[in-house]
């Protein structure tokens, strides 16, 4: 079993990641951390911040000489803004004392007023540190060794976006894992090209209203083993599972396995996928790819497929809708934080990490292995019983 987890606001000194259960013996570097990171700092309509963000990290514990140990492992991001801006030192202080700007007119859409009375707080500041997306960057670190473990079953998570505001792009031709650094290259993430242009005009158009959007985007999992997940028992399923790590992520707010919300409308003659038996890879096959890798809670071993729809992100470069100042209770108009006009394309990126985490922690439960050698050889023993 893998488990991690995060530490750290978004504008304290960093954050820090613990991913505990890794066999020992997976081959990692920081460069290949630091490789996935930067694929999240991506996207046309990021702000100021992802140019100067370094996302500089340091292996703390769990890996010596470029392969874990077993034990946990232990990576510490820094916040570059820390070290180039002394303000943040006394606005994020460990140390006893208050700040003399509390933000108290909080913006709709955001985790601000539901954190402060829950919380007991009167600086929104005190919420939306943690409430940041910034958080994902740390995820995404502990993914890029997810992704590393099932690279040695040679499974591969990839993702693309399919629609940023109103543009939709074609669906109907998906990116491979040779597709990726093309992917990557796109300003928006997008794999059609011409959706690609649309989507950097509405985003232009948003940055030029101080608007903010949100999208949809598409998690592709290649040679992911059949078998990960159950049916026995509602928190085995892997749907479930998929859909907790990834509605887990800032501002997602809808989710879909295979064609989710658009097959609940079809014939039952029509939705779902035709299985054969393929004589030369002497194993079954699924003729469509309708329920998107998984029956009956359990990964079929064909191409797997979520999706992640993000709502536009909540602060705004123009604050214009309706809000409360919580000191005076009289209506304001929501305090400016700087912010993305999109950040869908790093999503993606977000998602990819879920996805892989989750795959990664149920391969690990079917197949145990205190090594990655012994992890490898029970996942071939059990692929060798399914032909
Ligand atoms: C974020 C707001 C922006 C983003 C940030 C997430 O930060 P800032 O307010 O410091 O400009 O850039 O994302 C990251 C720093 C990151 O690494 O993704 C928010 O409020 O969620």
């Amino acid at each position: 079993m893998l488990r991690f987890l995060t530490a750290g606001e978004s504008h304290g000194q960093g954050l820090v990641v613990i991913l505990e259960g890794l066999p020992a013996g997976l081959q990692i570097t920081v460069e290949e951390i630091q490789l996935e990171m930067a694929r999240r700092r991506l996207g046309y309509g990021r702000g100021p911040r992802q140019r100067f963000e370094q996302d500089e990290l340091t292996l703390i514990g769990g890996v010596r000489h470029g392969r874990t140990l077993g034990s946990p492992l232990a990576i510490e991001i820094k916040n570059s803004e820390w070290f180039r801006d002394d303000k943040w030192h006394e606005e994020m202080s460990p140390a006893p004392g208050a700040t003399k700007d509390p933000l108290t007119k909080v913006r709709p859409g955001h985790a601000d007023l539901v954190g402060m009375q829950k919380y007991g707080f009167t600086d929104a500041r005190d919420v939306l540190e943690r409430a940041s997306a910034r958080e994902t960057a740390a995820r995404v670190a502990a993914g890029a060794v997810a992704k590393k473990l099932l690279g040695e079953l040679g499974a591969s998570v990839i993702s693309h976006v399919i629609q940023l505001g109103s543009v939709r792009a074609d669906v109907s031709r998906r990116p491979t894992v040779a597709d990726m650094a093309s992917v990557d290259e796109s300003p928006v993430r997008c794999f059609d090209k011409t959706a690609e242009l649309a989507m950097i005009e509405e985003v232009k158009d948003a940055a030029k209203d101080g608007d903010s959007l949100g999208g949809v985007v598409e998690v592709l999992g290649y040679g992911v083993p059949m078998g990960l997940g159950s049916y026995v028992h509602w928190d085995r399923k892997i749907d479930a599972d998929l859909a907790r790590g990834i509605m887990s992520i800032h501002a997602v707010k809808g989710v879909e396995i295979g064609e989710g919300f658009s097959g609940a409308g079809q014939r039952g003659s029509v939705a779902h996928d035709a299985i054969v038996w393929d004589e030369q890879s002497k194993d079954y096959r699924r003729e469509t790819s309708h329920a998107g890798g998984t029956e009956g809670g359990i990964t079929t071993g064909e191409l797997l497929v979520v999706r992640a729809a993000m709502k536009p992100l909540a602060t705004l470069n123009r604050p214009t809708l309706k809000t409360v100042d919580v000191k005076t209770k009289e209506a304001a108009v929501s305090f400016k934080e700087r912010t993305d006009v999109t950040a869908v394309p790093a999503a993606g990126v977000v998602a990819e990490t879920m996805v892989a985490m989750v795959l990664a922690t149920e391969s690990l439960r079917k197949f145990g292995g205190d090594s990655v050698a012994e992890f490898v050889r029970n996942a071939r023993a059990f692929k060798a019983t399914l032909s």
